[in-house]
């Protein structure tokens, strides 16, 4: 294999100063010796035991040092764990043999976390380091107003920047679409909602404009939305497997079923990932915030500071039910979020738990604040 990795595959890559000055800094302070053998690489797949890497001289696969094998089970890893598909690393070429060791991964810019599925609350990282999440609905009838919020929150709470994308714009009458567009923008909260169709090509110039900058975007989205199709119309080829329109009664069924980031060629990456089932939320109450800044708005006018929005006289929430302003729905979905998040942090070690105090003290205290401003105190 030729080694001479070219810095422009890198840059299209993503690799910026932020992941050069860590590997420049690691291979002068751990790898000095030899450092011709350590270069810089990005998670494409996660296989059962190994990974696809995309490195400067092309596709390789590689499969974690001992050492970093060891520093993750002690959790002397800084707390970074295994490599997610997204994460810049520090690959090592093994003498007479195809396969890189991962030897180190590089901090991230951003992660895209999940509720870990079982018994143990634990954060699941599933992808790092993306600039843009595109966060794919269909307009039909599996549109789904809370999935978007949830994913809305997800985004705040990870400085990820989301774009709401609402496909199969051909099998809508205009009607239709401005009735999608409007219920979006009305979550969306001032984010970029674009209407699509993978049949028409409508809009795609729109889309592949994220990318300029040579930036990570992913897709998320229920089955059957269209993900895979968005990732091969915007790469120009059949890449991902699309599922078959003929295959009706296997609804349900996931057609992709890994995490893939693909390299585009006028650079930037794009990850398609596979339906998610549930998506839980991991902590974080700012995000809530975020996703619902008009409740969290409307409270700062109760007249109660601890209000409970129940049945307390001089509520500004429930005026707003009552005139219409705010939904039963969009309430009733604020405080189950909220609910699910208090569940999981509470059921979070002692650690978490002294986080979470910390986080509710500055959400009282900029709450009191925000209050004050608004009162002109
Ligand atoms: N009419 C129409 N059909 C589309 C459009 N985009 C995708 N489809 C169809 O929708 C079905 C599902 O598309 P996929 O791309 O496999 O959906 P996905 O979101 O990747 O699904 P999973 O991989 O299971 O998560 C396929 O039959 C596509 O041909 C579109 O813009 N218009
Ligand atoms: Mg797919
Ligand atoms: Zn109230």
């Amino acid at each position: 294999m030729n080694l001479n990795q070219t810095d422009n595959i890198l840059t299209k890559l993503g690799f910026d100063d932020y992941f050069k000055n860590q590997f420049d800094e690691i291979i002068q302070t751990e790898f000095k010796n030899e450092s011709e053998m350590y270069f810089p690489a990005r998670i494409s797949i996660r296989h059962k035991n190994h990974y696809s890497i995309m490195s400067g001289f092309g596709e390789i696969k590689g499969e974690l040092s001992g050492k970093l094998h060891f520093k993750i089970d002690t959790r002397e890893d800084n707390g970074l764990g295994y490599p997610v598909v997204g994460d810049w690393v520090v690959i090592k070429k093994i003498e007479g043999n195809d396969f890189f060791l991962i030897e180190k991964v590089l901090n991230r810019k951003t992660k895209f976390s999940r509720l870990a599925p079982g018994e143990i609350t634990e954060e699941q990282i599933i992808i790092s380091n993306i600039d843009y999440l595109f966060i794919v609905s269909s307009m039909n009838q599996d549109f789904n107003v809370r999935r978007i919020e949830r994913y809305l929150t997800m985004c705040w709470e990870n400085d990820i920047k989301p774009v709401l994308i609402l496909n199969k714009s051909d099998l809508c009458s205009e009607e239709e679409k401005n009735y999608y567009v409007s219920k979006t923008e009305l979550l969306a909260q001032g984010c970029p909602v674009v209407n699509i169709s993978t049949k028409t090509k409508e809009n795609f110039n729109l889309l592949l404009n994220y990318f300029s900058g040579n930036k990570s975007i992913s897709l998320v989205g229920s089955s059957g939305v269209g993900k895979s199709s968005i990732v091969n119309t915007l790469i120009g080829e059949e890449k991902m497997k699309v599922k078959d329109i003929t295959g009706y009664k296997d609804k349900g069924v996931h057609t992709t079923t890994h995490r893939e980031l693909i390299l585009m060629s006028d650079g930037g990456v794009i990850i398609d990932t596979p339906g998610m089932r549930t998506v839980l939320m991991w902590s974080g109450s700012d995000g809530v915030e975020s996703a619902f800044d008009d409740i969290e708005s409307l409270s700062l006018n109760c007249k109660f500071t601890d209000c409970s929005h129940t049945n307390e006289p001089g509520c500004a929430i429930i005026s707003a039910l009552n005139d219409g302003t705010l939904t039963k729905e969009r309430l009733k979905s604020y405080r189950k979020l909220q609910n699910e998040i208090k569940y999981n942090e509470t059921r979070q070690d002692k650690k978490l738990k002294a986080d979470q105090k910390k986080i509710w003290k500055k959400l009282t205290s900029q709450g009191v604040q925000r209050g004050k401003n608004k009162r002109g105190i």
